[in-house]
């Protein structure tokens, strides 16, 4: 995310990350770093632990041509380990992602703490191929394995009050070294519109590539919306919470003005930094030109009508 924000000057990377890392990044960086940002190289060195995963093919994204996974695992924000794209990879290695926890709160008949496995065995794991759109105007197509959020939000059985759900990520500064800095108010905030998280297209991920999340992605469990600018998909998720209100969102918080609650991919409202008509695909190699984004990142016809009646131009 580009925002005008400084790393707080009093803390020096050498101090919020362990110094073999450091070390090692320092070559990473000098070595692949510029290559990677051009698009050019894979980082094996960089790709955390991750085991094979089933799951079941669907139609979703049929005709798209996924990223190769060696973009989709090491150019990525996540930032409770690093602000640029090249950091998390190497600074989440050994973040632990089980045992896991999510709690469950607020307007629903079930609220508890669920273990990771008690969320997900019930359910079938899906492959679904989707296009991916940061706000930044790069994008990728990713092929995730996860769970319709709607079916697993129904087993919490949500009340009529529930007219949004808010998702927090977890806060561990031990682990996620950017955390002990103020780079963003930690943890890490989003939220859905009721029918929005009840949209078939809304997934609960669990992996990606056919095995499980690596740690740079969101593991165990992140969110993807894929009609929604890349933050919405909030990653490591620990709560889950229903709620009457529109709930607080971290980039939202960070900047009112340039990123608003819906977050809606829309070629026609400019960010006020930046136009959002094209974007640039990652993996398209060194010379490759930007492409059209299409409104609501390709999905349109299945989500236009959520937002009937309101005006796009606040959607962002
Ligand atoms: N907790 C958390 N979730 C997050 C972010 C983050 O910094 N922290 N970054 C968001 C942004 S801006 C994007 S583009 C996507 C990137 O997901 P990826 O690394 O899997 O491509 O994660 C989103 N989820
Ligand atoms: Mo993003």
């Amino acid at each position: 995310m580009l925002i005008r924000i400084k790393k707080p000057s009093h803390i020096a990377e050498s101090r919020v990350t362990p110094r073999g890392l450091y070390l090692r990044r320092r070559e990473f960086i000098a070595g692949a770093g510029a290559a990677l940002a051009a698009g050019l190289l894979p980082l094996d060195e960089a790709e955390a632990a991750v085991t094979p995963l089933e799951s079941v093919k669907t139609d979703y994204g049929q005709g798209l041509t996924p990223t190769d996974k060696k973009y989709a695992t090491a150019y990525n924000n996540f930032y409770e380990f690093a602000l640029d794209k090249d950091g998390p990879a190497e600074a989440a290695r050994d973040f632990k992602p089980l045992p896991w926890t999510v709690t469950v709160s607020g307007a629903c008949h079930k609220p508890g703490t669920y273990a990771y496995e008690d969320l997900v065995k019930p359910h079938k794991l899906e492959e679904r191929i989707y296009r991916f759109r940061c706000v930044e105007a790069w994008s990728m197509v990713v092929p995730w394995i996860g769970i319709p959020l709607g079916d697993m939000l129904n087993r919490f059985e949500p009340t009529g009050d529930a007219k949004y759900v808010a998702f927090r990520t977890l806060f561990d500064p031990e682990q996620m070294p950017m955390q002990k800095t103020n780079a963003l108010q930690w943890p890490y905030r989003e939220g859905l519109r009721m029918d929005e998280a009840m949209h078939p297209l809304t997934l609960m991920v669990v992996g990606m590539y056919g095995e499980t999340l690596p740690n740079q992605n969101g593991a165990p469990l992140r969110l993807i919306v894929p009609w929604k600018y890349g933050f919405k998909s909030i990653k490591s998720i620990v709560s889950i919470e229903f709620t009457d209100k529109m709930p607080a969102t971290t980039w939202a918080m960070t900047n009112a003005r340039e990123y608003g609650f819906y977050a809606n991919v829309n070629p026609e409202v400019t960010h006020p930094r930046w136009s959002q008509a094209k974007e640039r695909v990652i993996g398209g190699g060194l010379f490759s030109s930007k492409v059209e984004t299409p409104m609501l990142n390709g999905y349109a016809d299945e989500v236009a009508h959520l937002y009937q009646g309101m005006d796009p131009k606040g959607l962002f």
